[in-house]
């Protein structure tokens, strides 16, 4: 058995220990309260979720493990995956046998190559991701152990397992649907040889220009996208569903679908039009005085203007600080790289203006299809299905992690319009 079962079995242990002394010790204490105003209002700030594998405070990003994400970026998606899940970094050893385990799990069943095919032509790559994982659903060793009479102790091992499988299996799924969707030939098959970014970029089979570039602005993507707690809508989304013993072939495809929204992963697609559009309009490289036009049009035919706010960070999301670096090294002079470099000069300081919006500050979801569109991954519908590959590894870590824990089913409650009306009166 991998090194990985082994080390979680023994945090498991203690983990259990540690939240068993909490409770005991501060179980009856207030973590947060909710005012009327927060139960209209999306819950927005109520701490009312544990979530080990990663936090975001308003004014510092994404923090995974405690090691905040500026340090992380270097890394590849195999080491962030196991830190997700154990706490800890792989030493040479442990990364060389998750690795293995990883690479041995790639192969797609041909069923989900015929489905996909058979779907209509013109359907968005998300729902083509989300089909495809609901239809592997039937591989699930959580759901078959399960009808065998698996024991609660061992939900986490039959979860690791489906974990493990999804991780290694779905860049060649998304890689197959970005073939498909557009045209590009035949599906290119997984290489068991290769690491998670390589193969991805080896099946996309873009120009092979600029390989290495591209295949490290690849790994830092699924390394920058990986998680970002639990509350956010695709995490409690595919919580919510695990939570009712739903394997996360379930949870995940229905944590993607909130993932596929406008306000959430699809932005970095609506972003990326939206910046076309107005290199359109004005040509290359518009100056500051077009992009601060093309923002007040923007905000006044009533639409947001993508990639810029966050529902919980109050600063520049380091996810975009990370890549706005990237580019400034690898493309500074590419006229689509210097408008949104310029928007985020101009942008931020007009959001100000407007006071209902709590955060002026670009997301992760602002540079992040320049990026991909700079190597020729042109198809921007395509754009949130890299965000889903990465956003993987944080959604199973999470499943592994609350199945360990033997977290309840989740449930809320909700109250009434009439009873509100009754309390504040
Ligand atoms: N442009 C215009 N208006 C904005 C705005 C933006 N970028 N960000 C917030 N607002 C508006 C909201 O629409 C809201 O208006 P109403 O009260 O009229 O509905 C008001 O400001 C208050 O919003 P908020 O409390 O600052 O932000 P929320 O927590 O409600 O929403 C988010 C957060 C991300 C949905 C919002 O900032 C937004 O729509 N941004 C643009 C889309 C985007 O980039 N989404 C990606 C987020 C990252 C991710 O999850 O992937």
């Amino acid at each position: 058995m991998s090194i990985i079962f082994d080390i979680l079995s023994k945090k498991i242990v203690e983990w259990r220990k540690e939240e068993s002394a909490i409770i005991e010790k501060g179980g009856a204490k207030i973590l947060s309260q909710v005012t009327v105003a927060q139960a209209y209002g999306g819950m927005r700030g109520v701490a009312s979720l544990i979530c080990d594998t990663s936090r975001v405070p308003q004014d510092q990003g994404l923090i995974i493990r405690e090691i905040p994400l500026k340090k992380l970026l270097d890394k590849t998606p195999e080491e962030i995956f196991f830190l997700l899940l154990t706490s800890e970094l792989p030493d040479k050893n442990q990364l060389a046998d998750f690795s293995s385990e990883i690479r041995s799990r790639k192969n797609v069943p041909q069923y989900i190559w015929d489905v996909l095919r058979s779907m209509p032509k013109d359907s968005h790559p998300m729902t083509m991701l989300n089909t495809a994982i609901l239809v592997l659903q039937k591989e699930s060793v959580f759901a078959h152990r399960y009808d065998d009479g698996m024991r609660k102790e061992d939900y986490w091992k039959a979860t690791l397992e489906d974990a493990l499988n999804l991780v290694a299996k779905l860049p060649a799924i998304a890689a197959g649907i970005y073939r498909m969707r557009f045209n590009k030939g035949e599906i290119i098959l997984p290489d068991p040889a290769m690491d998670l970014t390589g193969d991805y970029v080896h099946m996309l089979g873009l120009d092979k220009s600029k390989k290495e570039e591209f295949n490290d602005l690849m790994r830092l993507y699924l390394v920058a996208h990986c998680d970002h707690e639990g509350g956010n809508v695709s995490a409690l989304t595919n919580l919510t569903i695990n939570s009712a013993l739903s394997d996360i072939y379930y949870s995940l495809s229905g944590g993607f679908d909130g993932l596929a929204g406008p306000l959430h992963g699809l932005a970095n697609q609506e972003c990326l039009k939206w910046i076309l559009e107005i290199m359109q309009k004005y040509g290359d490289a518009p100056s500051k005085e077009q992009l601060k036009e093309i923002v007040w049009d923007t905000l006044n035919s009533g639409k947001v203007i993508p990639g810029y706010g966050h529902a919980v960070l109050r600063v520049t999301d380091p996810r975009f600080e990370g890549f706005l670096q990237f580019g400034k090294n690898h493309f500074p002079d590419d006229p689509l790289f210097i408008t949104v470099a310029r928007l985020y000069e101009v942008v931020p300081e007009e959001l100000k203006k407007i006071e209902k919006i709590k955060n002026p500050w670009p997301n992760v979801d602002a540079a992040s299809g320049s990026m991909l569109y700079h190597y020729g991954l042109k198809e921007f519908s395509y754009y949130t299905v890299v965000f889903a590959v990465s956003r993987s590894l944080g959604l199973t870590a999470q499943a592994v992690i609350n199945r360990a824990m033997n977290a309840p089913i989740i449930r809320p409650k909700s109250v009434t319009t009439y009873f509100v009306k009754e309390f504040i009166s």
